[in-house]
């Protein structure tokens, strides 16, 4: 190791995501460090599953053997401190169980899972085995749940039409041993995402996006509520700022396929173009006239 090892550069939190890989960036993985990397932190990853996916839909998908997850697992918890950890497609009930018996291996302090199961074009991304996994053992190893109405349902049993809906799923999937939950409900009439956290119940509205641009609007979500707890945030101010930036991230997205459109995770990086008649100033460093004077 190097003398100048890491001088004087205070690390950001290390947040690891669990999830597929797709290869048109816009959801698994790609997304979730994409906007771990927006919030501030360091993202690292181990790949759940490699899915054959442009921004048209899935065609096929490679789930990672069992102990091939477990060895990225292992590799990555033996040298970084991770604040941390962000599950999202498990693909099978063997990738399910290698995640409960990592959680409990090592007592993070933060766990948020998405517990996807399909793709937005159908095609399943947790077998039977893995959602009734799910259900029984990985509940209750999460500190926030952030099904779809979908998922919700499934998970619970129970058919969700209204917001009086959304709230007993909630409260039925604290019973069943989640921490926190968060029914999303964007895909009902009103978008409005219900949070239970075993106490109160909040409820959290939006306006209706474009509704195309919306590939990995899921995984950033979970992944943005991941980075803002890590940096210290309640849940509700955690979450409440992760839409906030799910819909400006939708808001800014450009074209990139024929399909439906990724987010943009660094919306926040684009410079307004001057207003005319400014004119803008030498950064310092980057102009030879904007060189400091010799000591
Ligand atoms: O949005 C669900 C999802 C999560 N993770 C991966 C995916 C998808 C949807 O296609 O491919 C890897």
């Amino acid at each position: 190791m190097s003398h100048l090892h890491g001088q004087g550069i205070a690390a950001p939190p290390v947040l690891l995501t669990i999830a597929g890989f797709d290869p048109s960036c816009g959801a698994g993985v790609a997304a979730d460090l994409k906007t771990f990397a927006a919030h501030g932190c360091y993202g690292v990853a181990a790949i759940s599953s490699l899915t054959v996916q442009n921004t048209q839909g899935v065609e096929a998908v490679h789930n990672t053997p069992s102990a091939e997850l477990r060895e990225q697992l292992d590799v990555l918890v033996k040298d970084c401190e991770i604040a941390a950890v962000k599950v999202g497609m498990l693909s099978n009930r063997g990738n399910a169980v290698v995640v409960a018996e990592f959680l409990d291996a090592h007592k993070f302090s933060h766990v948020v899972h998405d517990p996807v199961m399909k793709s937005s074009s159908g095609k399943e991304l947790l077998d039977a085995g893995g959602i009734n996994y799910v259900s029984a053992e990985l509940l209750k190893r999460s500190n926030v749940v952030t099904p779809n109405i979908a998922e919700a349902e499934v998970l619970t049993g129970l058919t969700i039409k209204d917001l009086a809906d959304m709230e007993a799923a909630a409260r039925k999937l604290v019973e069943m041993g989640a921490q926190a939950v968060i029914v999303k409900g964007g895909h009902m009439e009103k978008v409005i995402d219900v949070l239970f956290d075993g106490k109160e119940m909040h409820h959290l509205g939006g306006d209706r996006v474009k509704s195309d641009n919306t590939h990995g609007t899921g995984c950033t979500f979970a992944s943005a509520i991941t980075a803002q707890l890590a940096a210290g945030r309640s849940l509700l101010e955690a979450t409440t700022l992760a839409k906030a930036y799910v819909m400006k991230a939708i808001e800014k997205a450009y074209p990139v396929g024929k399909g439906r459109i990724p987010l943009d995770h660094f919306y926040r990086m684009k410079i307004e173009p001057l207003a005319r008649g400014t004119h803008e100033v030498p950064q310092h460093g980057l102009h030879p006239a904007a060189e400091p004077a010799a000591h």
